[in-house]
C-alpha cells in the first residue's frame, strides 16, 4: 500500500475526481482518498511509477505534495 499527499482537494467532488483518476490507472487498485488528511492511499503494481500517479493527479488540477 502506498500513500500520497494531495493539495487542493476541497470537497467530496474533488475526492471522487482523484479517486477515479487514480483507479483508472492500469495496475492501481484499492484507491481510498481522505479529504480531512488530504491523503490518497492505493495499491500499485511494480509497473506503476510514482511519476505516473503524480501526473494523473496534476492532469485533473490537483497538486501532489
Ligand atoms: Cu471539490
Amino acid at each position: 500500500m502506498a500513500t500520497i499527499k494531495i493539495n487542493g482537494m476541497k470537497c467530496q467532488h474533488c475526492v471522487s475526481s482523484v479517486t477515479k483518476a487514480l483507479a483508472s490507472i492500469k495496475g492501481v487498485s484499492d484507491v481510498s482518498v481522505n479529504l480531512e488528511t488530504s491523503v490518497a492511499s492505493y495499491t500499485a503494481d511494480a509497473s506503476v511509477s510514482s511519476d505516473k500517479i503524480k501526473e494523473a493527479i496534476r492532469k485533473i488540477g490537483f497538486e501532489p505534495a
